[in-house]
């Protein structure tokens, strides 16, 4: 056992306690991690609501980050100690059904054991005073040190600004993934974006990068409204501001409403408008937020019979291992932009404050920096 300084959740709705904690070290297949730097994103948020159907405690939160190798279990051959890495939430096996079928980005090898909080074998490496500590998402990246099995590292440029590019481990490539790969956003194409926090935001980079004509921003907090036009918006509307539904709003804005929308906020409210804004015979609407346990999402049938398609985005789509090191080779290269993510940074001590500002709607990103 080694000891590490972790951010631990013990129950639903509390603030996280910073703490030192036992880690074991890796076993077959697993990889010890030394996190340099993690995002904070609204998932982590909800799990520690209690929303979350999969949520279990005492857990280690966080799945936003990157890191530098510093041990690997037996039979591990892909990775050495030194290489940079992004924890998955989503791993990516090479070998599993959904792996080979060229249809999805969702490995099945480690799921079901990962949404229990444990390791493939089905028990924890983190321990408080002999107990265990649940792991999360499979990255548990609150965490100075975390193991994570070798399957859920994508291995990425020695070059690439760890405290940068931990956003690339979900929020940004959720985003920009939506709309290239489950989307497949064409030139010309008029888009509307609900919620503008880390998601939306990288959702309006991936839309601009797609040249679509038209980016119609959505949020009830009007200070969303500058980052989003600096990023590329084209209009930016608040939904309050209005006394008719804001399907009808963007309906009316674009000629029958537009080609894609993308819901970026975990509201099957708001979920119902997105897939409504969208044009009569094609429009398309991808959620992406994550809604509390039991909530449904409704509309009237005759909406998809006239052509409108509802579809849901998973880490944008993208295979981690296979493309997310491709993914950081295009920020190296200038192809899009991080540090506008980035409104705060704080040590692990004041983590909790990330999680105010959060919810008070003042950050976009805050990273943690060990
Ligand atoms: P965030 O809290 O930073 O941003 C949410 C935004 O939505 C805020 O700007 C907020 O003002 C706005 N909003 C809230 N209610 C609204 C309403 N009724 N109408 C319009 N705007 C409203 O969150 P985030 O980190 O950007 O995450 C967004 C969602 O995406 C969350 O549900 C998160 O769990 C989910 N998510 C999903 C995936 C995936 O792979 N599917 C990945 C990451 C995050
Ligand atoms: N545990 C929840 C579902 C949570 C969820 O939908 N997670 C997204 C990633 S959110 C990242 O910020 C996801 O990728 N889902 C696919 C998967 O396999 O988890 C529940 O409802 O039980
Ligand atoms: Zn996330
Ligand atoms: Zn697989």
């Amino acid at each position: 056992m080694m000891k590490t300084r972790a951010a631990v959740a013990w129950e639903p709705g509390k603030p996280l306690s910073i703490e030192e904690v036992d880690l074991m070290p890796p076993q077959k297949g697993e990889v010890l991690v030394r996190i340099v730097a993690t995002g904070v994103c609204h998932t982590d948020a909800y799990t520690l609501s209690g929303d979350d159907a999969e949520g279990v405690f005492p857990a280690i939160l966080g799945h936003e980050g990157a890191g530098i190798v510093e041990a690997v279990g037996e039979g591990v051959t892909s990775l050495q100690v030194g290489d940079h890495v992004i924890p998955l939430y989503t791993a990516e096996c090479g070998e599993c059904k959904f792996c080979k079928s060229g249809k999805t980005n969702l490995c099945q090898a480690v799921r079901a054991t990962q949404g229990k909080g444990l390791m493939p074998d089905g028990t924890t490496r983190f321990y408080k005073d002999g107990k265990p500590i649940f792991h999360y998402m499979g990255c548990s990246t609150f965490a100075e040190h975390t193991v994570v099995p070798e399957i859920s590292l994508a291995k990425i440029s020695k070059e690439a600004p760890l405290e940068k590019v931990c956003l690339l481990g979900c929020g940004v490539t959720t985003g920009m993934g939506a709309v290239k790969n489950t989307a497949n956003v064409q030139e010309g194409d008029t888009v509307a974006v609900f919620g503008l926090g880390g998601i939306g935001l990288a959702v309006i980079i991936g839309a601009v990068q797609a040249k679509a004509s038209r980016i119609i921003a959505i949020d009830i907090n009007e200070d969303k409204f500058e980052i989003a036009k600096k990023l590329g918006a084209t209009d930016c509307v608040n939904p309050s501001k209005f006394d008719k539904p804001i399907q009808d709003v963007i309906v009316e804005m674009t000629d029958g409403g537009v080609d894609f929308s993308f819901e970026c906020i975990g509201n099957v409210k708001v979920m119902r408008s997105a897939l409504e804004c969208c044009h009569k015979g094609w429009g398309e609407s991808v959620i992406i937020g994550v809604a509390p346990a039991g909530a449904e999402i409704s509309t009237r049938p005759f909406q998809l019979v006239t052509g409108r398609v509802w579809k849901g985005s998973a880490f944008g789509g993208v295979k981690g291992r296979s493309q997310l090191p491709g993914i950081v080779e295009q920020y190296m290269n200038g192809e899009f932009e991080l540090d506008t993510f980035i409104t705060h940074t704080m040590g692990l001590d004041d983590i909790n404050h990330a999680f105010d500002l959060m919810h008070e709607g003042k950050s976009i990103r805050s990273v943690i920096l060990y």
